[in-house]
């Protein structure tokens, strides 16, 4: 055994038996971060109990006895989504990463850090992170296991509430170490960022470190560096950072798309079912559609992913996807007195007596309150088989097909219900100028309109002119490109009022594009300036509830579009500046011509 480990307790797994490469990736980080303790994941459920052990131990979790096998977790409230301005990307060159903006305009495509930089930086946070605390190390597969779209990778990490959550949300365990052998992994290191003895008192004793916490990525060499942060799409390193940022990155190498989509198959009365992707910022209702309830007759969405999808045409031509996770971090609420789950909106069906405590442990809060009873990013972690409506294909190794890519964002003016793009560049240039209000994902205020190219903003890796230029040279003879198509579900009144009932009535949208991308005799398209919108009545609104006015979601306000289109090429162009493909320059130029003619 290697002198180093001879020094540190190995309570449970054999360092020894680890393929070469992962144990000189473990001494490395040993050596870094100086644990007391290290503890090789296998991924058992004996394990998980011991994790959940440590963690009621802790008094991070405590159960929630209405349900099986469920608990909840606390966070200190400073530890609560991700943070864009401390994530970074280090490459040799800036403008590999993100592309520079025009002069004295701020970019807003990611952040550059100089390799000596992030040394730096990891030199100020990791040496003797770990000192008292176990360093666990988890080998897990992105990808149903076996897939040649899967990937592997490594995490260590320094807490137990994290790996119980990849446990979750990847395959992980001994078997993947096995099928990994001598293979490639994406590195990843994570520490919360607290030794032991601590220097300040844990808040809700959650171990974080706000003021160091950062996510730092090496597109090159496929490492991930997170510090000071527990929250989900910082510490879940399979997420975000990997299965997008470094996926990403990987995928432009290797000539397929990994992006932040949902993936859902979609099966019509005559029993013909299509899957389609969709891409909404954070925030935007992704979980929801990929778990849509149809409300129409006949119709079922079956769910394969929520939020992410690792795309690539095969040797027929057709582009096919998988969900490289293996669960749900969807959106979720504030604790009940009976040991169960609060959601905004569920006020009605509480039980008599029943009372709800806040995130932040005010016991009895009342609907209505002035403050939400959860965090709004607050979260659930699931396992996607226990997902009732579960695609029987979702774990399919050679993905799905997919005919249909839809763009989408929280649009409250000027954007119609649905439109398709006219073809593939027109498509890309629709997901390129994605925009969306504010979230609360990440570290932003208010709800003013932001810019989201093709709802990867804050997961771009690369250069996002490059990006454009990877997604227009997806196109080429003999494959079958999807269409592209952009929605908006949540478009208003001028008294503030959804024009939209959404959920579950979203299914007579996604059967207007299905119609659309088979090859139905029905004229239902007609053609804008902005694209195809549905032609007056094509869209099944048999049975609604109340009647939508057509006109108001479908118009198209020509100063709104004008005032749209400046903002569009000014945002494209102050941002991306000299990297931007000229066909983005051609679409803003052939939009202005079809509206000039409307
Ligand atoms: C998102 O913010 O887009 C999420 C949640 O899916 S997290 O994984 O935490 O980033
Ligand atoms: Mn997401």
């Amino acid at each position: 055994m290697i002198d180093l480990f001879k020094r540190i307790t190995v309570v449970r797994g054999e360092v020894d038996s680890l393929p070469e490469k992962v144990l000189a990736f473990l001494e490395h980080d040993v050596e870094l971060c100086q644990p007391s303790f290290i503890h090789i994941c296998d991924g058992s459920d004996e394990e998980n109990r011991l994790m959940l052990d440590i963690l009621m131990a802790d008094e991070i979790i405590q159960t929630l006895p209405k349900y099986d096998n469920c608990v909840l977790a606390h966070t200190d409230p400073r530890d609560v989504a991700r943070v864009e301005s401390k994530t970074f990307i280090s490459t040799q060159l800036q403008r590999e990463a993100v592309a520079l903006p025009k002069a004295g305009v701020k970019g807003q495509l990611g952040n550059w850090m100089s390799p000596r930089d992030l040394e730096t930086a990891i030199q100020e946070r990791f040496p003797g992170c770990m000192k008292g605390r176990t360093m666990y190390l988890l080998a897990y597969c992105m990808g149903p296991m076996g897939s040649p779209l899967s990937k592997f990778g490594i995490q260590v990490t320094d807490s137990a509430y994290v790996v119980a959550c990849m446990r979750i949300m990847t395959r992980m365990g001994k078997q993947v170490l096995d099928a990994m052998g001598d293979g490639d992994f994406v590195r990843c290191l994570h520490s919360v960022g607290c030794p032991l003895p601590l220097k300040e008192p844990l808040q809700r004793n959650w171990p974080c470190n706000p003021k160091l916490t950062f996510i730092a990525h090496k597109t090159a060499t496929n490492e991930v560096m997170s510090f000071g942060s527990g929250y989900g799409g910082n510490s879940l390193l399979g997420k975000k950072c990997f299965s997008l940022r470094i996926g990403s990155a990987i995928a432009r190498r290797e000539g397929w798309l990994a992006e932040h989509m949902l993936i859902v198959g979609v099966t019509n009365p005559e029993g013909v079912k299509r899957y389609l992707v969709a891409a909404f910022p954070s925030q935007c209702g992704k979980t929801n559609l990929a778990m849509l309830t149809a409300t129409l007759p006949g119709y079922k969405v079956e769910c394969v992913g929520d939020d992410i999808a690792w795309m690539r045409f095969d040797e027929k031509g057709q582009l096919r996807a998988i969900n490289p996770e293996n669960g749900f971090f969807g959106v979720c609420p504030a604790r009940t007195s009976d040991g169960g789950v609060f959601w905004e909106g569920l006020e009605k069906d509480l039980p008599e007596g029943v009372t709800i405590t806040s995130w932040l442990g005010e016991e009895n809060w009342q609907p209505g309150s002035d403050h939400p009873a959860a965090h709004p990013n607050s979260r659930f972690c699931t396992p996607a088989g226990q997902c009732p409506t579960i695609d029987p294909n979702w774990e399919d190794p050679a993905g799905v097909p997919i005919d249909a890519i839809i763009f989408g964002g929280r649009r409250p003016v000027g954007i119609p219900l649905v439109y398709e793009s006219l073809n593939w560049q027109h498509g890309v240039f629709v997901g390129a100028t994605v925009s969306s209000e504010a979230t609360s994902a990440a570290e932003y205020a208010g709800h003013e309109v932001m810019h989201d190219p093709f709802s990867a903003r804050p997961f771009l890796s690369y250069n996002a002119g490059d990006y454009i230029n990877h997604w227009l040279e997806m196109e080429m003879p003999g494959r079958r490109m999807p269409k592209i198509f952009h929605v908006n579900w949540f478009r208003r009144d001028s008294k503030g009022q959804f024009l939209w009932p959404g959920f579950g009535e979203n299914i007579r949208v996604l059967d207007w594009i299905l119609r659309r991308c088979s090859n139905e005799k029905d004229d239902i398209a007609e053609m804008s300036p902005i694209g195809f919108i549905p032609k007056q009545g094509s869209i099944n609104m048999d049975g609604l509830e109340n009647p939508v006015d057509w006109k108001k979601l479908f118009d198209l306000p020509k100063d709104f579009w004008i005032a749209e289109m400046d903002n569009i090429e000014k945002y494209l162009t102050d941002q991306i500046n000299e990297d931007l493909p000229r066909e983005m320059i051609k679409e803003i130029e052939d939009l202005r011509q079809r509206f000039n003619q409307f």
